[in-house]
């Protein structure tokens, strides 16, 4: 997998050479790229934000800078200049040499593509669909993704709409919060895809058991010793029945995520509950005076 960031604060993305995903960058298995998009202005200052158009508060990153480094990056073949101000798409020099990025950007013309294999531009952003786990699994199969991490107040709109010529956009947000800029959140998503890219983790077998992948929170572990202050380890977790252990465990799973999120209880698919499931989610909800019985449910 090929994976480029772009951002006016490279450092930001240093994690990305660390653990899991430095290793798989080192092991070849991710091409990474991070870029300083202030490479591709062409003035003293380096600007790459303005006043916003119709007033308000705050500055909105200029259209120019991001045109030029996503010209570079996504490899869009011959473009329009901007105009008389505009200026070659080539990639500077020092665009392939950020702090933590050295590796040039591998040409990636799309058109004559499969649709999956074109490049994915991903702008985080707090107006963004919300990034899920399936989200992960799927954009894990991808050939080349591109993060593009604006400040201020956002990107100048035409930028994506200009973008989606020449790659899929999406926007992604990370949750129902307002961060200073998307660094942070190229990050939550590039750990959530990078570990699921076949080569990265061991013990691929500790993906598939894992929390949200089916829609259920995790259930809980315990390691030695059997007791600890004053506290037991449950019973059934020793007793080496194995279907039993996979069973309690599945309750509890219900348990926790009924608890907690009820709102992944509500979507889920009710062919893929069983017997004892629905009987598990019956007395929670029995439990619950406000609750309906799973059976109950609207849908
Ligand atoms: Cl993707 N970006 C920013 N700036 N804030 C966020 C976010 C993204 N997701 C949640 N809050």
């Amino acid at each position: 997998m090929r994976l480029d960031v772009v951002s006016i604060f490279p450092e930001y993305l240093s994690p990305l050479r660390l653990s899991l995903i430095g290793r798989a960058v080192e092991k070849g298995i991710i091409d990474l790229g991070v870029h300083d998009l202030r490479d591709w202005t062409h003035d003293r200052h380096r600007t790459v934000d303005d006043t916003p158009y119709g007033g308000g508060a705050g500055m909105v990153m200029k259209p120019e800078p991001w045109a030029e480094a996503l010209t570079a990056i996504l490899g869009v073949g011959s473009e329009v200049p901007d105009g008389p101000e505009g200026s070659p798409t080539a990639a500077p020099a020092s665009a392939e040499s950020g702090p933590v990025g050295p590796e040039p950007a591998a040409p990636a013309g799309r058109q004559d593509r499969p649709a999956g294999d074109r490049p994915l531009l991903i702008v985080p952003s707090p107006a963004g669909t919300p990034f899920t786990q399936a989200h992960a699994a799927e954009l894990a199969g991808r050939e080349h993704l591109v993060f593009a991490c604006g400040r201020y107040e956002g990107i100048d709109q035409r930028v994506v709409e200009w973008a989606r010529d020449h790659a899929e956009v999406r926007l992604h947000s990370i949750g129902d919060y307002v961060l200073n800029g998307g660094e942070v959140a190229a990050l939550v998503m590039t750990e959530a895809i990078a570990r699921l890219v076949p080569g990265i983790i061991g013990n691929p077998e500790s993906l598939t058991e894992e929390s949200l992948e089916d829609g259920l929170l995790e259930y809980p572990v315990y390691t030695k010793p059997a007791a600890w202050r004053g506290r037991a380890v449950p019973d059934i977790l020793l007793s080496g029945n194995h279907a039993a252990i996979a069973r309690w465990r599945r309750d509890e799973r219900l348990r926790r995520t009924a608890e907690v999120r009820p709102d992944l209880i509500a979507a889920l698919d009710p062919a893929a509950l069983d017997r004892r499931d629905r009987a598990v989610l019956d007395e929670i909800a029995n439990a619950d005076p406000s609750g309906l019985a799973w059976g109950d449910r609207p849908d």
